[in-house]
């Protein structure tokens, strides 16, 4: 018996509602259109049409598309994590796009921006007419953002920011960024026009991994910005944390879309491969590798399900959705590995998928917080003792 979807074998997209199958659908053509025939060659190159599909992604309503209002679909948590599965069924540099633009840098000005910044970006920023970035690591402090060194000082009623950004995704190709930086009064968010004198980019280049996605550094030398740029509702490092959980939380789904890519496409080519006068899929280790890949992309989605339905209730914790990127992005490069593995040499190549998104999973366990990371949090909640210092 084969079985044409991973899925089936629990039947588990009896959970979703029509709207939710309905985002999924169109976000899952919409790969399969226009992002599956290009990847291998953006991801060759490095080089990503971002502006083209920040505009394509707007049209069929992706960005921002959890946010009520000012232009946004306001689906959902569980239609935008679905919506993110099958972008990362496409490529992670993908669903990076969407995740920086709506959960990151919309976010950010959607929760802590004056009434006056959320008219003047969110309506655009839906449209992908204007591409946001969020700048928070910095080249000594990734894990711990509350060591950066970046600073504002109040001068009149201007702010001076100096400073520099490390990994910022987008950053190079942004309209606005959404700087953290250290003040006086502690840390605080700033919405910047990148063409602001005294900010500048600097595309990273040599990445083995999200090669599909554009990585930059921020440099920030006597950049004024008006104190109107400042989130007013930002007034601690409580809020990038909190734009982080937004985007962790579409993670959690994306892994289990690259996962399931990794499956299909494994499971496709091990049917027709013939070693030893027969089909690869017919030898007990692939079937068990197979059975070990459905059983943890299946937990994976039952998961991230689950914790979308908390989500939806608004009672959603840290460390729900720290679990959630802790279990599924491991339980996807696990699979990836699988999957290559069964695929040979023909497996390392981008003429398939499942080299590209293993490296890019490599990515995934580290931004959003690392793996290590996540599992402190998840250790602190069952023991009550913080183990990060
Ligand atoms: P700590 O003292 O624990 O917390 C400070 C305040 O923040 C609150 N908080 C959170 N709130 C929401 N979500 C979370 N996950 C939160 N974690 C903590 C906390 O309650 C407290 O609030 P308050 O009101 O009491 O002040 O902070 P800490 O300095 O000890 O740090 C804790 C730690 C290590 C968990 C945190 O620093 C952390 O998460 N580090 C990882 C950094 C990280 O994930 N960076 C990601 C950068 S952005 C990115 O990678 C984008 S990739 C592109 C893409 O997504 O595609
Ligand atoms: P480090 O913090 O130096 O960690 C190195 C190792 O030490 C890891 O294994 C880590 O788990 C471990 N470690 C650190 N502290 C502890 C501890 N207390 N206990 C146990 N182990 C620990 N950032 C942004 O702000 N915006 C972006 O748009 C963005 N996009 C990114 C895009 C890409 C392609 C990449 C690769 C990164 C991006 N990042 C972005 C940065 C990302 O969030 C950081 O890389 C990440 O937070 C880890 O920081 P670091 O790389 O400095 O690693």
């Amino acid at each position: 018996m084969a079985t044409s979807h991973p899925f089936t074998l629990l039947d588990i997209e009896r959970e979703l509602n029509e709207e939710q199958r309905a985002i999924q659908s169109v976000t899952r053509k919409y790969v399969l259109d226009r992002v599956k025939p290009n990847i291998a060659q953006w991801y060759e190159s490095a080089e990503i049409p971002v502006r083209e599909l920040a505009r394509e992604l707007g049209s069929i309503g992706l960005l921002g598309m959890h946010l009520q209002g000012y232009g946004c679909a306001g689906t959902d948590a569980t239609s935008y994590g679905l919506a993110n599965m099958e972008l990362e069924a496409g490529d992670s540099g993908l669903r990076s796009l969407v995740s920086v633009q709506g959960s990151l840098a919309m976010f950010a000005i959607y929760e802590y921006g004056s009434e006056e910044t959320k008219k003047e970006w969110l309506p655009k920023m839906a449209t992908g007419e204007a591409i946001g970035c969020f700048g928070l690591t910095e080249a000594d402090h990734g894990s711990n953002p509350a060591g950066m060194l970046t600073n504002a000082k109040k001068d009149g009623n201007d702010w001076i920011i100096n400073g520099n950004k490390m990994w910022i995704t987008n950053g190079n190709v942004a309209d606005v960024a959404i700087i953290w930086a250290r003040t006086d009064e502690g840390i605080r968010g700033f919405c910047v026009p990148t063409t602001t004198p005294g900010f500048s980019a600097n595309l990273i280049k040599h990445k083995l991994s999200l090669r599909a996605s554009m990585t930059a550094e921020l440099v920030f030398t006597n950049m004024r910005v008006p104190d109107s740029a400042r989130l007013p509702g930002a007034t601690s490092l409580r809020a990038p944390l909190m734009c982080l959980a937004e985007a962790r939380f579409g993670i959690i789904f994306g892994a289990v879309g690259a996962a399931r890519d990794c499956l299909e496409v494994s499971l496709a080519y091990a049917t027709t491969r013939e070693q030893f006068d027969g089909p690869i899929s017919r030898h007990q280790i692939t079937q068990e590798k197979f059975a070990n890949m459905a059983t943890r992309l299946n937990t994976s989605m039952l998961l991230a399900l689950h914790i979308g339905k908390i989500k939806d209730d608004n009672k959603i914790t840290p460390q729900q959705i720290s679990m959630g990127k802790f279990n599924n992005v491991h339980s996807a490069l696990e699979i990836a590995r699988d999957a290559r593995s069964i695929m040979g040499a023909a497996g390392i190549t981008t003429e398939y998928s499942v080299f590209r998104h293993m490296v890019n999973l490599e990515t995934v366990l580290t931004y959003e917080g690392t793996h290590e990371i996540h599992s402190l949090v998840i250790g602190e909640a069952l023991t009550g003792i913080s183990a990060f210092r």
